[in-house]
């Protein structure tokens, strides 16, 4: 029995360029489709501002729920931004400025590692079409971050794709939903691969390839499940190809795909109930089936018939899937949920997202937390697949409050990362889990995917921004910031208030 957390072990955080990075017209850098996506709250959905081909402009939902046609861009129209509207991922919390800052901020806390994600159109402005040239100012702008981190000896986490298609190749291919997007994006990786050989050593593919659905997250007029799932199809021979060519471009080079595995529980012993959970968590597990064994899982056919799907492959498909697995599993976990036969069945969650759990206490945003929950997934998948995970998610989006410093006294955050740490080392050292790492969730306030608002945090670091865009964007520590500094320091020994 391990005893404690490896000597490796790569404590750290995460980020994504669309809530974090901003400078999204610097530095030659193309559109993307989280650029046009306005702020929202918890009761007022995002909307993706689009154009049609006969100039009138429209709002259309982010998220399509519910009814599948609801939401269809039509054929022509394209992403649009309307100069009286605020859109957080524009300047987000303006890493592309502050990278110095916060990286040094990351190194002060100990970091040894540090999860960003490439702006697809920073390095090829549209996408990387037939013939198009790379953009030397984005490169640099990465290998500048990079260089940054290696002074305080953090590894970075490079997620190759986070919630955002370059506008171009969503306009011409829609998005995942061609083909022709696999080529674009292998010619993204093969050139941040190369560049980066001597400064990147760990990779991720695709970001909650799960949830992913609609113009927003991959690109595609439809959101239904027959374009959804064909998307989903392209983005697996993607990373498998990509898994292929970060190995032939360094042997030394870690690659892992990424799923949003948040766990499902059955409401009761209703034997329904308990199968039923089963089944719906299947709609998640079958991402890292695919990508972690090779293949897709038995019950993969009915599933898409379920769901009103069927997949066009192409000779080979099947053959790259297999052979070219994902060396680790990273995902993410925020809380648990529960299943029974009456829920309110949502496709577009993949898998996630059931009723709530009365036993367990909720976060101001609603979502359950649930450290034993972290151990179960933690177990559930090493038992499953017996390669390395990694948790490249987990953390609380709460209302940090200032006092007249600046300082946030966050005990209510420190509860929850002690909490779930405890149970992590339980998975490690008494499982036997192998876990690469963690690195919570917007280690540095930012953008809040689900609803473009500031005032969700999930940070260590408090930024000064509000929800409409105003503030000075200075950093200021919180009080999280020196418990898990310490917590680092002794490697998940300390874990004490
Ligand atoms: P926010 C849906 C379901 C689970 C996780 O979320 C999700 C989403 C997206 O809305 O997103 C992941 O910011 C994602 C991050 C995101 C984070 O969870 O809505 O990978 O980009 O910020 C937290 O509180």
């Amino acid at each position: 029995m391990k005893k404690t957390f490896p000597e490796n072990f790569l404590w750290g955080g995460a980020t994504a360029a669309n809530q974090y990075e901003g400078g999204y017209k610097e530095g030659g850098r193309g559109l993307a489709t989280s650029d046009f996506i306005t702020n929202g709250s918890a009761e007022r959905p995002r909307k993706i501002t689009i154009q049609l081909k006969d100039g009138t402009k429209k709002m259309v939902n982010r998220r399509p729920t519910g009814n599948p046609k609801v939401d269809t861009i039509p054929e022509g129209a394209s992403g649009y931004i309307d100069e009286n509207i605020y859109y957080p991922s524009h300047n987000a919390v303006d890493f592309y400025h502050h990278y110095e800052e916060d990286i040094a901020l990351f190194g002060e806390m100990g970091f040894k590692c540090f999860r960003l994600s490439l702006s697809w159109s920073r390095i090829f402005p549209k996408g990387g079409i037939d013939g198009e040239e790379p953009n030397e100012e984005g490169l640099k702008f990465y290998e500048d971050v990079f260089k940054e981190c290696k002074k305080y000896n953090i590894e970075p986490l490079v997620t190759l794709y986070h919630f955002e298609t370059p506008a171009y190749l969503a306009e011409h291919f829609n998005g995942w939903g061609g083909r022709e997007t696999i080529d674009c994006f292998l010619r993204m990786c093969k050139e941040v691969f190369t560049r980066y050989k001597d400064l990147v050593k760990y990779w991720i593919t695709i970001n909650e390839i799960n949830v992913l659905n609609g113009y927003a997250f991959m690109g595609t007029r439809e959101a239904d499940s027959e374009v959804r799932y064909q998307a989903k199809h392209h983005m697996f021979v993607a990373s498998a190809l990509a898994n292929k060519l970060c190995h032939e471009i360094n042997p030394d080079a870690k690659i892992g795909c990424m799923v949003a595995l948040s766990c499902i529980y059955p409401k009761d012993c209703k034997p329904e109930n308990v199968f039923g959970a089963l089944d719906y968590r299947r709609g998640a597990l079958i991402y890292s089936d695919v990508m972690m064994r090779g293949y897709y899982p038995s019950y993969a056919d009915r599933l898409f018939e379920e769901m009103g799907a069927t997949i066009k492959k192409q000779p080979g498909d099947d053959e790259i899937i297999k052979a070219n697995p994902s060396d680790f599993l990273s995902f993410s976990y925020y809380r648990s949920s529960v299943y029974h036969t009456e829920i309110v069945q949502n496709t577009d969650t993949g898998g996630q997202m059931g009723d709530a759990n009365p036993f367990v206490e909720k976060t101001e945003w609603g979502w359950a937390i649930d450290p034993i929950g972290l151990r179960y997934t933690l177990s559930e998948l090493y038992d499953r697949y017996q390669k390395p995970l990694f948790i490249v998610e987990n953390g609380m989006g709460t209302i940090d409050k200032q006092d007249k410093n600046g300082y946030v006294e966050d005990d209510y955050r420190i509860q929850y990362f002690r909490d779930h740490i405890a149970e992590m080392k339980k998975a490690v050292t008494l499982d036997g889990v192998d876990l690469m790492g963690y690195t919570p969730w917007g280690c540095i306030d930012l953008v809040s995917a689900g609803t473009g608002e500031m005032k969700k945090r999930y940070g260590f670091i408090y930024v000064d921004l509000d929800d409409e865009g105003n503030g000075t964007l200075k950093r200021t520590k919180k009080k999280s910031f020196d418990w898990f500094k310490k917590v680092i320091a002794t490697n998940g020994e300390d874990l004490s208030l």
